[in-house]
């Protein structure tokens, strides 16, 4: 089994209303309840998801996820560019780390190309649209 933290950063909570055309038109909600049905029909084990505007709790998020959770999938907004206290959280997490980005990046402004996080991560999805948050759970699954 490998329980999972879906984690979520800033401004997706607005997910289905801030700029659909790029983010899609599922909610944060919606998002969740497919992964928890996903994860259970791929018997994969528990699935807790949390959402955050503020990079401190995303931290204590990365910590509290220590000896508790197997495997985090962490969509870190905006922060993904700019955090390396969340680097340094999941550096210190011993799990599978899966780094989900609903647009594509690299097609995107020049300061969305780097991620700190990807320096972590097992694997990076970005440009599946809100599927990325389930190919990752596939990804996890066949890993056993
Ligand atoms: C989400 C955000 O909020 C942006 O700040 C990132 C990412 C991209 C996404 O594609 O999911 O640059």
């Amino acid at each position: 089994m490998t329980k999972t933290l879906i984690l979520n950063g800033p401004n997706l909570n607005l997910l289905g209303q801030r700029q659909p055309e790029i983010y899609g038109a599922q909610t944060l909600a919606d998002v969740e309840e497919a992964c928890t049905a996903l994860a259970a029909d791929l018997d994969l084990g528990d699935v807790t998801c949390k959402q955050s505007n503020h990079e401190g709790a995303l931290v204590d998020a990365i910590q509290d996820a220590r000896g508790r959770q197997d495997a985090i999938v962490i969509n870190p907004g905006a922060y993904s560019h700019t955090s390396i206290a969340i680097l340094d959280a999941l550096n210190a997490f011993d799990g599978k780390v899966v780094e989900v980005h609903i647009s594509n990046i690299h097609q995107r402004e020049a300061f969305r190309h780097h991620s700190h996080v990807s320096a972590r991560a097992d694997a990076v999805i970005a440009g599946l649209g809100t599927e990325g948050y389930l190919a990752a759970l596939r990804w996890l699954a066949r890993r056993g």
